[in-house]
Formats: structure tokens, C-alpha cells, sequence
């Protein structure tokens, strides 16, 4: 897959997505966005996990300020549907992601971040959503995706005192749920991928398409639903063959940890 603001390669079942666009800093133009939306489309078969990252010091500037001209009401609405479409086929494509997020993980970056499944933070990234002190908002999905990361009040005091979270904070709230050195992040980040990708695919499918619904419904549908994805996953062949190695002790025990 050849691109222009991205490059896509491959180790083995992990699929490897590197924004870039260092010169301004991964900043999200519309054919970087659209670039994204053909890559995630052309994820090879064999491939069952996503690491993205991006090049230079920053993993992403956000939305390209440079192409935000003179755009009508109605043109600012289609421009934003038109986020939202390719950012949930990166949420709801068909292999998991690993964010690794380093530098700069502001506006449109952090929304795109928001996307992926799993976040690794290298100790020099910071959050920030400047649309707050630029005179706009979110657009990108982000009112959505992070509140349910950290809450809607540290989003909403993110963007009316520009307030950044350091590396620490994010982890804290909730952004990145491994934190590493600097240099460190996409070691992890494929480590992390390579794990997922070994799992059965039925489960990653449940933890994709059906956790972030689940936890959305009230009680009732919910536990409806996890009794149907249950019901699925456990017919799999795939699974009987998990179940009956560790009966056999074949399959590792969980161990504590240390
Ligand atoms: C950009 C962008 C950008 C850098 N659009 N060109 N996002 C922001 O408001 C963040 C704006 N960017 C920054 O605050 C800083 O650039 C960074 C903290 C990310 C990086 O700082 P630094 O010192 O490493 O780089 P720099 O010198 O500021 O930028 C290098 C170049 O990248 C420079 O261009 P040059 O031609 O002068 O070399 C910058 O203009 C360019 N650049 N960021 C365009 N974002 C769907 S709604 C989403 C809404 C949003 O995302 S709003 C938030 C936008």
C-alpha cells in the first residue's frame, strides 16, 4: 500500500500504521484523513492486529488549521460526518488497534487516539484539545470517544482553560492504560499487538463490535446481548480447543504477577 502522508507495513499477522507527516507534525489534512480511510480498508486478511504511531516527535497535531477556511455551517457539519465515518471504521474495522502515542497528542490527534482499542503513552506525550482556545469544537468524534475515556468534566475543563495532561495525568484518567520511556512505545505497542492477535478471533470480535455497545445499553438489553456474544464465542471450534488444553494442561495458568 503506497501513501503519501502514511506508510503502512507488515510484520507477520501485525499490521504496522505510521502517520506521516512529521514536517507538520502528523497534523490531519483531508487527504491524510481520506489516505487513513483507504488504509484501514485495505488491512490484508491475514493481519489480525493494527499498531499506529506516528513519525517525529509528535504523534499527532490535529485537525490541519490550514484547511480550515470559510467553510458554511453546512459545510462544517459534512466535513465532521465525514470524520466520524472513517474514525469508526478504524473503531469498528476488523482488527483491533494499538495507538502508541508520543509528543503531541492534541485535538484531532487525540480524537483519532480515541479510536484505538488499546494506548500506550511514551512519558513525553501530552493531551490537549486547543479547540477550546481556537474558537471551535470537537469534530472529530472526540466529545463522544474520550469522555468515555476520562469523563466529559475533564474534557470540558481540557477545553475551557487549555489545560494539558502530562504523560502521568493521561494514564491517571484513563487515556493510555500502559505507560513507557521515550523510545519505548511501539516495542510495547507490537508486543501488545501480538498478543491480541493470538487470541481467538471471536473474542476479539466481542471485545470490538459488541463490549462498547454492551456497555452502552441499560442493564437488561445488556445482559441480553453478553448472553448472545457468550452463546457465540463459546461455540467456536477455536474455543473448545482453548477450553480442552487447559483441562489437559497444555494452556498456560494465570499467574500473579512479580
Ligand atoms: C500545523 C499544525 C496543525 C503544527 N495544522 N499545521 N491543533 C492545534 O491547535 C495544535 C497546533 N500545533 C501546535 O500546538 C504545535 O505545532 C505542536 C505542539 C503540535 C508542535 O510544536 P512544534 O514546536 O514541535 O512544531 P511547530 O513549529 O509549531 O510546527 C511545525 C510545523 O507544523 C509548522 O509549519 P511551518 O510551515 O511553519 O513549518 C506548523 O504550522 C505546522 N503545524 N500543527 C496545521 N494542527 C475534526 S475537528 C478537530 C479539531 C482540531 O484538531 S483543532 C486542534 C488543532
Amino acid at each position: 500500500m503506497k501513501f503519501k502522508s502514511l506508510r503502512f507495513s507488515r510484520r507477520g499477522a501485525i499490521g504496522i500504521l505510521l502517520l506521516n507527516r512529521p514536517h507538520k507534525r502528523n497534523a490531519l489534512s483531508d487527504a491524510m484523513v481520506e489516505e487513513l480511510d483507504a488504509c484501514i480498508a485495505a488491512v490484508p486478511e491475514g493481519v489480525r492486529a493494527l499498531v499506529m504511531h506516528g513519525a517525529g516527535e509528535h504523534f499527532c497535531a490535529g485537525l490541519d488549521l490550514a484547511e480550515l477556511a470559510d467553510r458554511s455551517a453546512a459545510q462544517g457539519v459534512a466535513h465532521s460526518r465525514g470524520w466520524h465515518r472513517i474514525f469508526d471504521r478504524i473503531q469498528f474495522g476488523r482488527a483491533p488497534v494499538v495507538a502508541v502515542l508520543h509528543g503531541a497528542v492534541v485535538g484531532g490527534g487525540l480524537e483519532l487516539a480515541g479510536c484505538a482499542h488499546l494506548r500506550v503513552a511514551e512519558n513525553s506525550a501530552f493531551y490537549a484539545f486547543p479547540e477550546g482556545q481556537r474558537g471551535i469544537f470537537l469534530g472529530g468524534g472526540g466529545s463522544v470517544r474520550v469522555p468515555r475515556l476520562i469523563g466529559a468534566h475533564r474534557v470540558a475543563d481540557m477545553m475551557f482553560t487549555g489545560r494539558v495532561l502530562s504523560a502521568q495525568e493521561g494514564q491517571a484518567a484513563g487515556i493510555s492504560t500502559y505507560l513507557v520511556g521515550q523510545g519505548k512505545g511501539l516495542a510495547r505497542g507490537i508486543e501488545l499487538a501480538r498478543r491480541i492477535a493470538s487470541n481467538a478471533p471471536a473474542t476479539n470480535f466481542a471485545l470490538m463490535h459488541a463490549l462498547p455497545r454492551i456497555a452502552e445499553l441499560g442493564q437488561d438489553a445488556g445482559l441480553l446481548m453478553e448472553s448472545l456474544m457468550a452463546g457465540i464465542a463459546q461455540s467456536e471450534p477455536e474455543a473448545k480447543r482453548r477450553m480442552k488444553d487447559f483441562l489437559e494442561k497444555r494452556a498456560g495458568k494465570v499467574k500473579r504477577r512479580g
